[in-house]
């Protein structure tokens, strides 16, 4: 783990990159698609979730994150057939990446980077390692 600034433009201007994102998100998706079946179950992508979004792992957040989790799996399994293929996964993190962008506004936060997380790509990007 290591401590970055970011800002809305950080996390904004890497999902705009569509080349740079897209390869993330592929490489994430391999990550979690543990059964190699390229779609990702909702025990695959839970298991990583947590992982990818940097959301920590505190054990009375667990009930919380579940919570969230449901939704957004639902949300986003459009073709209702209980899992995520790489399409629908793409969507999943533009949005959630917008929404934590959004959340992040203009001026800088101070956050705690997990290693594999796309924050972390993020600003990777940023400082133009990737
Ligand atoms: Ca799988
Ligand atoms: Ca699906």
């Amino acid at each position: 783990m290591s401590l970055a600034v970011v800002n809305e433009t950080t996390v904004m201007t890497f999902v705009e990159d569509r080349k740079a994102f897209e390869n993330c998100v592929e490489e994430c998706f391999e990550m979690l698609d543990a059964d190699g079946d390229r779609v990702l179950s909702r025990s695959e992508l839970r298991e990583g979730f947590c992982k990818i979004m940097s959301l920590g792992h505190e054990s009375r957040e667990e009930e919380k994150i579940d919570h969230l989790f449901n939704t957004i799996f639902n949300r986003f399994d459009e073709d209702r057939n209980g899992s995520i293929d790489p399409q629908e996964f793409r969507c999943l993190i533009r949005e959630l990446m917008f929404a934590m962008g959004r959340g992040f506004g203009n001026s800088p936060v101070l956050v705690v980077l997990e290693i594999d997380s796309l924050l972390m790509k993020a600003v990777e990007h940023e400082f133009g390692r990737i």
